[in-house]
């Protein structure tokens, strides 16, 4: 039995039906198939319809897919959630739900640099317009708007910068002009932030990152405040794209929540010491981690997360030089894109996640050329600051 009272911790353990409600297993089954037989023609009929209960065939929905979209739905207090290959096929999807050819969107411009490449090289092909914008003034967001704008979208906190966006100022003003708002809460999770509860209509993540949490599963998913815009999502758009979750995959990250929050808690614990070890080190300019007192937006960090999470980002003295060399003279922080596994991941943003900017286009994200971004991972802190210690002493 589930008991809507359990905290978060709780819930992401049990699930919203407290195990495999035919078989009891504690561990869902994997339906490893492609497809699904009828009882006799009627039944199929019955389903192509849309009147019959029933699988059909995994491109449109497979029972494990299933499982994983209710848990997320559940978690993200949304009414329904769609499970995709990767974030990018979510996001995607997301912006073919929402957007039609002639129609635009607003969207912050520091985002992940994937989602920035979407933007730049496959919206003009179908004559869909984005206009991005520094969101940490809500202003530039409103200024954006127009007759044939039909949603906002924001990432907070935001890769590689963890710049903030209100997510409240951002659903009040999606409200007065009738607008969409979604949120991509990759870095937060449900754990730390339900932009859900705070206004927004869609939530999306890259579940390859915390929701999986362990660096073996590519995968994406959406959440909807409203099941009747998700049933448009799955029907209108993302059965006919088909960037499918596969069973196998969707297993991984049913798994994955399991341990969400003690994942979540322990980034969390060794990003605050990282942080202030940063924060304090001669060699260090500046450190971006919204869980510092000192950070421009630490406020609004605590009015809508609970935590901040695992990710953070830096600039070494002395510029892109001092920064490459800080990279290269790393140990046990392994040199990869990708984050929120459980080993502490270090990368060059301007020349790797986010080479999809120009250098303009990082200026104007707030992006600098030398900025240093660290997954921090879940291994006894001290070893990860002994290493970040050794690296120093190289520059
Ligand atoms: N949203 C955010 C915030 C992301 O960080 C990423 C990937 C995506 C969406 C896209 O998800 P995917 O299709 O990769 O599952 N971020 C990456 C990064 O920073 N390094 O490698 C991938």
């Amino acid at each position: 039995m589930v008991k809507k009272s359990w905290r978060f911790a709780t819930l992401a353990v049990h699930g919203s039906e407290g195990g495999d409600p035919v078989t009891g297993a504690i561990s869902p089954p994997i339906y490893q198939s492609s497809t699904f037989s009828f009882k006799n023609a009627q039944h199929g009929a019955d389903l192509f319809a849309g009147t019959g209960q029933g699988y059909i065939y995994s491109r449109l929905m497979n029972p494990t897919q299933a499982a994983l979209e209710r848990e997320m739905a559940f978690l993200e207090e949304g009414e329904e959630a769609l499970a995709f290959g990767s974030g990018m096929a979510a996001i995607s999807t997301t912006v073919f739900t929402l957007c039609r050819s002639g129609e635009n969107f607003v969207s912050a411009n520091a985002i992940y640099g994937g989602t920035h490449a979407f933007y730049l090289k496959v919206l003009p092909r179908l004559n869909i317009g984005v206009q991005e914008v520094n969101a940490a003034d809500l202003n530039h967001i409103e200024e954006a708007i127009n007759e044939r704008t039909r949603f906002i979208f924001i990432e907070t906190p935001a890769n590689p910068t963890m710049d903030l966006v209100d997510i409240r100022g951002c659903a009040e003003i999606a409200q007065r002009h009738n607008l969409k708002l979604v949120v991509d809460n990759t870095f937060a999770t449900p754990y730390y932030q339900k932009p859900l509860l705070l206004g927004a209509d869609l939530v999306v993540h890259s579940a390859t990152k915390y929701i999986g949490g362990h660096g073996d599963t590519v995968a994406g998913i959406v959440i909807g405040k409203s099941r009747e815009l998700m049933r448009e999502m799955r029907k209108g758009v993302a059965q006919d794209i088909g960037g499918v979750i596969s069973p196998f995959n969707a297993w991984l990250l049913l798994r994955g929540l399991k341990t969400l929050a003690v994942r979540m808690d322990r980034h969390t614990e060794n990003a605050m010491r990282v942080a202030q070890f940063l924060a304090f080190h001669p060699k260090v300019e500046k450190v971006y981690y919204p869980g510092l007192r000192i950070h421009p937006q630490h406020e609004l960090a605590k009015s809508q997360m609970s935590n901040f999470g695992g990710m953070l980002a830096f600039e070494v003295k002395g510029g892109l030089e001092a920064g490459r060399k800080f990279i290269d003279a790393v140990r046990l922080c392994t040199m990869a894109v990708s984050l929120g596994d459980c080993d502490t991941l270090i990368v060059h943003p301007a020349s790797t996640t986010h080479s999809s900017y120009s250098a303009e286009d990082l200026k104007k994200a707030g992006i600098p050329a030398g900025l240093i971004r660290l997954s921090v991972g879940i291994e006894d802190v001290n070893d990860i600051i002994e290493d970040l210690e050794q690296a120093f002493k190289q520059i």
